[in-house]
Formats: C-alpha cells, structure tokens, sequence
C-alpha cells in the first residue's frame, strides 16, 4: 500500500524540492484548458515564477508580458508559438523568450503537451536596449565542458549580453559526474530535471532527485549534485545574471 502521508517535497526558507506527488492545479486566466502546477513563485520568498503546463488541442496560453518576461521550453510535445506576428512550430527541446511588454499565444498542442516556463521582471540597464523576442532549440547549442570537466556539459540558451537580466542554461552530468565544489552564490536558480537522477545537496541537507522534480535554490542557498544511475542527469535551470549586486 502506498502511504499517502509521506512525500519527497520540501520547503523551506532558503530552498525547496518539489516532487510531482504534491503537484495542486491553479487557474490562469488567460491559459486555458490546461493544467497548470506553480512550482516557484514569490510566495515561498523567490524573486522568480517557474510553472509546468499540461496542455490539450484545445488548450490556448496567451497574454502580454507587460513588466516581467517569460521563457517557454517544451519538454515533450508540439504546439505552435505566436509573438509580434511570427508564427512557429515548436517541438521538444525548442524554446521561445518573450520579453517585456509582448504579447504571445501558444496553441495548436498535442495531447500531453508539456511546457516550462520561467518568469522574471526585468530590469532595464541604462545603455542597453531590451532584449529581443527569441525562438531556439536546445538541440542546436553547443554543450562544451563545464570547469574542464567533461563529465559535465553545460548548454547556455539565451545570448550571454548584458542586455539580458536572466539566464537558462542546460547542465548534463554523466552518472558519478558531480559538480567541482559547493557552489555558495549571490544568484537565485529555479530548476527542473528533465532526466535521470542523482543526489542534490541544498544548505547541507541531502535530497535524492529525479526527473519530473522542481527546486528552488534562493541566493547563498549553498549547493552540489551528484549524478547517479545508468543515464546521464539533465536538468534546466534559471539564473538572474548581469545586474548591479547591490542598491547600496
Ligand atoms: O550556474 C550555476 O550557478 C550552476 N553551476 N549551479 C547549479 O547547477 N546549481
Ligand atoms: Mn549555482
């Protein structure tokens, strides 16, 4: 019998691991027909959103980014993405970053569609004009070693251009493959697997994590991972890059 009462999500004040088991619906307006799971958002203290939308043929995401930015990747599946009157099909792996103050539609998906997005308000750099609407694919970004380590692969989807305030990157570890030492860092993450599984340390707790799983990771929540299993551990993740470190 499998016990209800227990779970492998946790939240806390510098982090939390959201596993599926404890995934509750919210409505959107705007996004209809569909499932949507608020894995990250200010509520638990996080300067970033991060959703997981299930969606069917008659499923439709639209609105305009007004203040903040979205980045959609699709995780499995198809639909087709329309920002400033261009028009695409996306597939897994594919992507589209809208930035501030456009609007975009995503429609056309097959059943089981999923999707992941990341929220940030941006913040306007004097200088800088505001990035550009972008569509990629993962499957065309170069994956060079991370740190010389080339158990560690690390695919970097957004321009690395000031004119950015986020980053998304791909972080692949070979099974054994870890990161060289604990990260303890300014910047925020929101992340999820996207395969395998490996044990991921937050602020000196130790949490086993597999596909499907969410976590949270507030600046200077210390960190490490360790790949484990027969397949290599993939996970996407956010970052908040480029800004003045502090308003003093
Ligand atoms: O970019 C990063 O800070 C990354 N190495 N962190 C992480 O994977 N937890
Ligand atoms: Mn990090």
């Amino acid at each position: 019998m499998k016990i209800s009462a227990l779970t492998r999500s946790v939240v806390t004040r510098s982090h939390a691991v959201i596993s599926p088991d404890g995934h509750v619906n919210s409505v959107v307006p705007g996004w209809t027909n569909c499932r949507v799971n608020v894995l990250i958002n200010e509520k638990m203290g996080a300067h970033l959103a991060q959703t997981l939308i299930t969606a069917e043929p008659d499923t439709v995401i639209s609105g305009n980014t007004e203040t903040g930015q979205i980045f959609f990747y699709v995780i499995s599946g198809q639909c087709t993405a329309k920002v400033d009157e261009q028009d695409k099909t996306l597939l897994d792996g594919h992507f589209v970053y809208v930035p501030a103050g456009h609007s975009y539609r995503l429609d056309e998906f097959t059943t089981g569609t999923q999707i992941l997005t990341f929220h940030k308000v941006y913040e306007p750099l004097e200088g800088y004009k505001r990035p550009p609407f972008i569509f990629g694919n993962a499957e065309n970004v170069d994956g060079p070693a991370f740190l010389g380590d080339p158990a560690l692969r690390l695919q970097v989807l957004l321009p690395e251009d000031l004119s950015f305030d986020m980053a998304v990157n791909i972080f692949t570890y070979d099974p054994g493959g870890h990161l060289p030492f604990v990260e303890t860092h300014v910047m925020e993450h929101g992340l999820l697997y996207l395969q395998g599984q490996g044990i991921y340390m937050l602020d000196h707790e130790w949490y086993p994590v597999k596909k499907g799983d969410a976590i949270w990771m507030a600046p200077y929540c210390q960190q490490w991972f360790t790949a484990m299993g027969k397949e290599p551990a993939v996970y996407i993740y956010y970052k908040n890059v480029n800004r003045f470190p502090t308003t003093l």
